[in-house]
């Protein structure tokens, strides 16, 4: 069987999994909401990352059945733990290929009201690349999940190359800024310029900012002291198998 086969044949015998990392309020250290991460649990190899199969699976086109299982999967587990930890929120990511599928807004709609969710507890991610190699298509597709009433986020951002005016007028709630801005221990005088200046973009079109990629206690300092919001990271917090995450609700850091 071809990777192709195998990941058609992994869909139908329920071979996906999902991890969730905890985003982390800078100022206080609880966890505010999870990032949805998908794995294949592949027989006798462990768990499969995305980067050796999403990029095949968005070839082929079954990406979109993978995003429409990790929607639902990712949406039933987060309305299970909202029973009792209202205000937890959900991060999804979203592929090119999904967002941009007429049927996406709809399939969006209709598996959180099955799921018992309401729009506004879920942010959709969708790469800086993905949105800006064709931003007029994208602030199309952007404005009817807009209207459904789900936060949109900007993934990996400042890896690409945004143009300030299209960011401008991306219908977005959250820039998550790209782990490689804080990937040096200690981050550099023009490390922190940059994030700062992100940080200070995103207050001026009121966008909520995640720093990813926190190592250390000094990166979560300094990123709390610049006025980044959130952070995501293994020093705050690792993706978790879904059992482990109430724990890390009820003890912030
Ligand atoms: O978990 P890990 O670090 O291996 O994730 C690598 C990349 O895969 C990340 O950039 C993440 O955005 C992407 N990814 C993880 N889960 C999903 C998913 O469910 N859908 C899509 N489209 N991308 C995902
Ligand atoms: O691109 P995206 O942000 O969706 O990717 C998130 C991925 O980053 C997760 O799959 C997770 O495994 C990984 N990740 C999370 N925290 C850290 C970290 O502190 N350092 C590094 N190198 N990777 C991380
Ligand atoms: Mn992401
Ligand atoms: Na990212």
């Amino acid at each position: 069987l071809t990777l192709g086969g195998e990941l058609r044949r992994a869909l139908e015998l329920d071979e996906f999994r999902l991890l969730y990392q905890p985003l982390i309020c800078l100022e206080t250290g609880a966890a505010t909401g999870v990032e949805a991460l998908v794995r294949w649990s592949r027989p006798g190899r462990g768990y499969v990352r995305p980067a050796e199969f999403l990029p095949l699976a968005e070839e082929n086109g079954l990406i979109t059945d993978i995003g429409r299982w990790v929607l639902r999967a990712a949406g039933e587990q987060a309305a299970r733990w909202r029973r009792t930890i209202p205000e937890m929120t959900l991060n999804v990511n979203v592929s090119g290929r999904q967002l941009t599928d007429p049927r996406f807004t709809g399939d969006v709609e209709r598996t959180l009201a099955e799921c018992g969710l309401p729009p506004a507890a879920v942010t959709l991610e969708l790469t800086e690349s993905v949105l800006m190699s064709d931003p007029r298509t994208a602030i199309a597709c952007l404005g009817d999940l807009r209207d459904l009433g789900v936060g949109l986020a900007v993934d990996d951002f400042g890896t690409g190359y945004s143009s300030l005016s299209y960011l401008q007028r991306l219908p977005v709630d959250e820039l998550k800024i790209d782990r490689t801005f804080i990937s040096r221990a200690e981050p550099t005088v023009a490390d922190l310029a940059v994030i700062r200046t992100v940080v200070e973009l995103a207050r001026t079109l009121k966008l909520r900012t995640v720093v990813e990629g926190v190592e250390t206690e000094e990166q979560h300092r300094a990123m709390r002291e610049l006025g980044c919001d959130y952070g995501q990271g293994y020093h705050l917090c690792r993706p978790l198998e879904p059992e482990n995450i109430p724990a890390a609700f009820a003890n912030p850091l």
